[in-house]
């Protein structure tokens, strides 16, 4: 064969190969043998080995080509991608359904209905209907380029079946039954499973290694044109069709409503039967189908006013409280864990639930041996809604919680102010152990490899009693642990060891100084530049500094006055521990991508799915920093049930506001 006729060959097989994986992967309509479709695909490889220079990007065989990444190039959207607003009950629906109808007048209105895919929302742009690009919607201004990942997602056509320049919006998810294996062969390797498909599919898109996408068998959805020349279409419904006419996938349990009412019915019916389909979703799109009306109503900082997100309720279900753990936490506040019978919610198994602390546990009435309803918070926090009390047998236990620290025994005390016990001992060993597992945790230290369970273990044996003795860990007694072989204990050694060179904010964040998170580390380590100045500062310095209250730098100058700590800081640095300020680059911040980095947030009114103090740690994880008081250099309020006077300050100041399920729609945005 000459290069023209293998020219010619390769365009063939490519047309043939991409239609074939057109009508298997998007129309689930297999035309051809699956032995016939790796014949092709076998002839086209060897002829493009052949002809090196006939190879191009889009070919069906580049799928899985591409190389593992450094990191993620950043890609600015054109059009920004927006978010959705939410509606959690008929109510709000019927509001919505208001506003459109006086925003439009006296035209006529209908709807197009479709599912709510709970997976990762993502933009794929063509150039002359090639694929050329794919994003991450990212903070919706800014997202990543993750093209090579979603080359591997066969439902994502590489050539459309006309030659258009568009940019299309949809939802990439993992199947259940892929998520159900890929979990299955996680927990045979002894890795932790992910804990739901969408987190599966995010993980897996943001891998940097292509390879591992393309075993992840992910799937999409495309529900939106971004951005197109020259191609007239009147309305929501038209698009979907042109969408699927070009070979996208386009969901088809799509409706048309003319109504409100006939909204609603859509909804009931699908929430009864979403467990049926063999992909996840949490809930309805609901969208004003005529592109015209859509334009008129437009949209707010945020997100179109034409289109909405019904939301699920969290599924419940019940269980038994088989009993009540006490847990110690590293500063020391022993939490009430519910010991439940194991049972599947929102598709995970739960066997545990915070019960915050005592106050809860009466207010609710819990008592061991109670039947329960439990449900997840914002589908990932687990919690106990309330008790069955018509099932009492008699045979319940009422809890009262223990004067003394279940692991050191010395007295409890409830500091002014605090619902929360709190074991004072500084030499407690729970805490030492909580505090260790927080020095190498992902916001800190960053040690990968040395998980709860080793550090307890280590902990336990005796080979690690302060965060100084991980750095003096040998080969002998690790390889003495469970589950430890030779490998485990060589990456964990080098990740030990490269953690010396992290910058001074992991570790001041890492030695967990009371009310020091990661953002005001960030702001010591950035000030300061090398620990001892850190440690020689006065309080009136550091209040001096912007962002550090008095209640911080009081507990900064009491932590460095102890001789122990002095004492722990030479030591780290003797074992080459580095201890200045690196004036990190953007892409390895502490916290990357976070809508939270460097935003001010107060919290107000009473929070219902989480306590204050886990919002809070939420927060500062994610680079926030949680200020008491409203004023003008406060970014965001957070406003619970019966949000008092910071409420009313923060609308006069004109400061963003958000419900609490905003909160938590966010967290669950930015877990991976
Ligand atoms: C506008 C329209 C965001 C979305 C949208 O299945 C906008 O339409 C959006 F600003 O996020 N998860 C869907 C889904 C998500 C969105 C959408 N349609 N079907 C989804």
């Amino acid at each position: 064969m000459n290069q023209v006729e293998a020219e010619k060959r390769i365009e063939t097989l490519r047309s043939l190969l991409e239609e074939y994986g057109h009508q298997y992967y998007v129309l689930d309509n297999p035309v051809v043998s699956d032995a016939e479709y790796d014949r092709l695909m076998q002839e086209l490889i060897s002829l493009e080995k052949q002809y090196p220079d006939l190879v191009t990007d889009d070919s069906p065989s580049m799928r899985v080509g591409g190389k593992p990444l450094p990191h993620f190039e950043k890609v600015q959207h054109e059009v920004p991608m927006l978010s959705l607003s939410n509606a959690f009950n008929e109510q709000e629906l019927r509001d919505f359904d208001r506003r459109i109808r006086q925003g439009l007048e006296k035209d006529h209105v209908s709807y197009s209905c479709e599912l709510k895919i709970d997976g990762l929302a993502v933009s794929l742009t063509y150039e002359k209907g090639k694929f050329v690009r794919g994003a991450t919607r990212g903070d919706g201004t800014i997202g990543e380029d993750i093209t090579n990942n979603l080359k591997t997602v066969r439902s994502i056509p590489m050539r459309l079946k006309e030659t258009v320049d568009l940019e299309v919006r949809g939802e990439a998810f993992m199947p259940k039954a892929s998520f159900e294996s890929l979990n299955s062969a996680k927990k045979e390797a002894g890795e932790e499973p992910f804990a739901n498909p969408r987190n599966a599919a995010a993980g897996s898109l943001r891998q940097l290694d292509p390879k591992i996408a393309a075993k992840r068998n992910l799937d999409i959805f495309l529900y939106a044109i971004g951005q197109i020349k020259e191609v007239k279409i009147d309305s929501h419904t038209e698009a979907l069709n042109y969408l699927s006419k070009l070979g996208f996938k386009t969901n088809r349990e799509q409706k048309h409503c003319g109504s409100i009412e006939e909204v609603l019915d859509y909804i009931q019916s699908w929430q009864e039967k979403r467990a049926d389909l063999n992909y996840d979703i949490d809930g309805i799109v609901i969208k004003v189908d005529v592109l015209k009306q859509q334009e008129r109503l437009g949209f707010t900082a945020k997100s179109p006013r034409w289109a909405i997100a019904y939301k699920f309720p969290a599924e419940e279900v019940i269980t038994k409280l088989e009993g009540i753990e006490l847990s110690i936490g590293r500063t020391g506040v022993v939490t009430p864990t519910a010991l439940l019978s194991p049972v599947t919610v929102a598709g995970t198994v739960v066997k545990r639930a915070s019960l915050h602390n005592e106050d809860l546990i009466r207010q609710k009435d819990i008592k061991i041996g109670d039947t329960v309803v439990i449900k997840k918070a914002g589908d990932i926090i687990p919690e106990v809604v309330n008790v069955l009390t018509d099932q009492r047998t008699g045979e319940e236990i009422e809890f009262t919680m223990p004067t003394n620290c279940p692991e050191c025994e010395s007295d409890l005390v409830r500091l002014e102010g605090e619902v929360a016990l709190r074991c004072i001992n500084p030499k407690c060993p729970a805490q030492i152990r909580e505090g260790l597992i927080h020095f190498v945790s992902r916001n800190a230290m960053n040690i990968d490899g040395l998980g709860e369970k080793v550090i307890a273990q280590l902990f336990d044996k005796g080979l690690v009693r302060d965060v100084a003795d991980l750095y003096q860990l040998n080969r002998e007694d690790l390889l003495n642990l469970e589950r430890m072989g030779e490998k485990s204990v060589d990456n964990l050694l080098n990740a030990v060891e490269a953690s010396k060179e992290n910058s001074l904010e992991r570790l001041l964040f890492g030695l967990g100084i009371r009310f020091v998170g990661a953002k005001a580390a960030k702001t010591l380590a950035a000030h300061f530049e090398i620990i001892d100045e850190l440690q020689k500062a006065t309080e009136e310095e550091l209040t001096a500094i912007n962002e550090i209250g008095e209640k911080m730098a009081n507990s900064i100058v009491r932590y460095f006055s102890k001789p122990e700590v002095t004492q722990l800081i030479t030591e780290l640095q003797r074992l080459g521990v580095n201890t200045s300020y690196k004036g990190v680059k953007r892409a390895e911040q502490t916290v990357t991508d976070s809508f939270f980095a460097d935003k001010t947030v107060v919290l107000t009114g009473k929070l219902e799915q989480l306590t204050r103090e886990e919002a809070k740690t939420k927060l500062e994880e994610l680079g926030a920093k949680v200020t008491g008081s409203v004023s003008k250099n406060t970014d965001l309020v957070i406003a619970g049930e019966a949000a008092g006077s910071k409420l009313d300050k923060a609308e006069k100041l004109g400061i963003e506001v958000w419900d609490e399920q905003r909160l938590v729609d966010e967290f669950k945005n930015v877990e991976q």
